[in-house]
């Protein structure tokens, strides 16, 4: 059996994490998705809308994941990656080579982003019409 695993925040669930998502699970059998805790977005300087439980819920609805954990800091990947017999490790193109120490491990693979889309970007559209959190 072959198993992937990936990190991220993954706010306001969009048509990027999902492509991402189904790009991982398509090289393998089984794929974890560490979603990064609303402790560790504030580490990482990230704002999200949604908080950890439903960015976790989200994922897990989702058909190509087959389990969630939660990513608390940036050192545990290593360790995940030995806990969980990862094969292969996915990120996202914008983390180019920032994870390749990880190579001795397991297969690093990296995808391209998909165009247009961000979180963020959504947020922004959000709090226009009043709809995010201020
Ligand atoms: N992503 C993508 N296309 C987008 C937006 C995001 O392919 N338009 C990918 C990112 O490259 C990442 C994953 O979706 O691999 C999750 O993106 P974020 O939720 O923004 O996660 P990030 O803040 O990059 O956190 O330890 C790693 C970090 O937790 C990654």
């Amino acid at each position: 059996m072959t198993k992937i695993i990936t990190y991220g925040t993954f706010d306001v669930l969009h048509e990027g994490h999902i492509n991402i998502l189904k790009r991982a699970k398509a090289l393998g059998d089984y794929l974890i998705v560490a979603v990064a805790t609303d402790e560790f977005n504030q580490i990482k300087g990230k704002k999200a809308l949604y908080g950890f439980e439903k960015r976790k819920a989200m994922v897990e609805e989702l058909e190509y994941v087959d389990e969630v954990i939660a990513e608390h800091n940036w050192e545990q990947k290593e360790k995940d990656i030995k806990k969980y017999g990862i094969d292969i490790f996915v990120m996202g193109d914008d983390w180019e080579g920032q994870f390749d120490f990880l190579n001795g491990l397991c297969i690093v693979a990296y995808f391209p982003r998909t165009k247009y889309i961000s979180s963020t970007m959504i947020r922004e559209e959000l709090n226009k019409i009043g709809g995010g959190n201020k």
